[in-house]
């Protein structure tokens, strides 16, 4: 078939059209090609094989119970040491409050993260949980991601799986995908020397599923790595699913360097985004859902990327997050979007918009709630 200028390509489209696995050699060239359109083609034709038109968005709040963070990623804005005057820990009170407005504004998930904050004893986080439940059953707690995981079991001295069914018992429904950045070495250490490895952020994500709970991944993209950190994190994401099984769904995250010890760099380019997002449908063959997040692509990149191989728009809610204020600019100058919004971008990029849950449950709304 001649489907591009790019003769690489047309091989690889053969071979992806006969459900064939690509190797990492693929992958580098897939981003090799400067045919965009045709590259957008072939992940949009995977996409639409598992999903057709349908495009799923869901309605949730990011919540960071504490910036305080010893680990000092050089791609991180958002961190604290603990005496900078902005440095905060929110008490159990006002982190009901907050999710009581989530949910009064129709939230159905919480998604929670915050720093490696060695000043708090690990009731904290289970207290934190539990009280969240109990008052708020409805809601799903998606907490913890596995650099936080680490942290727990390495700073509160008790094993991967005491951690991981304590946090569980009091209300974790299941775990984010931050923290993944880039697996591979020494591009890692150069961004991120105290946080989690590669081969160790794998290895309790297995452990997570293997405790009966999904979880998703993330790979941040745009700063000082090479095409081949990128194809490797996927193909070592795609290895792990195998083994596992409990990746949800896979998030690429556009660096944005203003307010980081990288803020020199320029930041992924748009082709740059849309050929990351096809690459990732295309490579992580094993992975049901690839979500295009708003917040770091701004508004109208994050709906041209549905075309590239994305299904997924997260999300409405974003107020109060980690990287909201931040990002706002990028995002164009907003940190919320509405349920109406997001509906309408999904529908004028001619797809069909479908309110998921975390787990991608379709939700029925008896009146509409935003
Ligand atoms: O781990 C940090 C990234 C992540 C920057 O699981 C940055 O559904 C860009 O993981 N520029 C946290 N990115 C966010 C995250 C996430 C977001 C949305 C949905 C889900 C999900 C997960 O944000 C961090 C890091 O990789 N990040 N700083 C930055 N300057």
């Amino acid at each position: 078939m001649n489907f591009s200028r790019d003769t690489k390509l047309d091989e690889l489209a053969a071979r992806v059209e006969a459900g064939a696995r690509l190797s990492f050699e693929d992958g580098v060239a897939l981003f090799q090609t400067d045919d965009l359109p045709a590259l957008g083609r072939l992940a949009d034709s995977v996409r639409r094989r598992l999903h057709g038109r349908v495009t799923y968005y869901n309605v949730n709040r990011h919540f960071n119970p504490t910036n305080v963070c010893y680990a000092d990623c050089k791609f991180c804005g958002f961190f604290r040491t603990p005496r900078e005057a902005d440095a905060y820990t929110h008490n159990i009170e006002d982190s009901l409050a907050l999710a009581g407005e989530a949910v009064r504004e129709g939230a159905t998930e919480l998604h929670i993260v915050g720093g490696l904050n060695t000043k708090l004893p690990f009731s904290y986080f289970t207290d934190l949980l539990s009280s969240l439940k109990a008052a708020y059953p409805q809601l799903h707690l998606k907490a913890w991601t596995m650099v936080e995981l680490d942290h727990f079991a390495r700073f509160y001295k008790m094993s991967d799986e005491d951690v991981i069914e304590k946090l569980k018992a009091a209300g974790m429904d299941s775990c984010p995908g931050g923290g993944a950045e880039i697996f591979r070495e020494p591009t890692r250490s150069l961004v991120c020397a105290h946080k989690t490895d590669g081969g160790r952020w794998l290895e309790l994500s297995g452990k997570v599923h293997a405790a009966g709970l999904k979880t998703n991944a993330t790979m941040l993209y745009g700063h000082i790595e090479s095409v081949e950190d990128r194809v490797d994190h996927l193909v070592r994401l795609r290895e792990q699913q195998e083994r596992s099984g409990g990746f949800q769904c896979f998030i690429p995250l556009a660096f944005y360097p203003p307010g980081t010890q990288l803020s020199h760099l320029p930041g992924p380019t748009g082709v740059d985004s849309l050929k990351t997002m096809a690459v990732s449908r295309l490579m992580l063959d094993n992975f049901p859902h690839i979500k295009s997040y708003w917040v770091m692509l701004g508004k109208r990149l994050a709906q041209v990327a549905l075309h590239y191989g994305a299904n997924d728009l997260d999300g409405t809610i974003t107020e109060g997050g980690e990287l909201t204020e931040s990002y706002s600019v990028e995002a164009g100058g907003e940190v919320k979007m509405s349920k109406q919004e997001i509906v309408a971008l999904i529908e004028d990029a001619g797809l069909e918009a479908v309110e998921r849950d975390t787990l991608y449950n379709p939700v029925q709304r008896a009146v509409a709630t935003i």
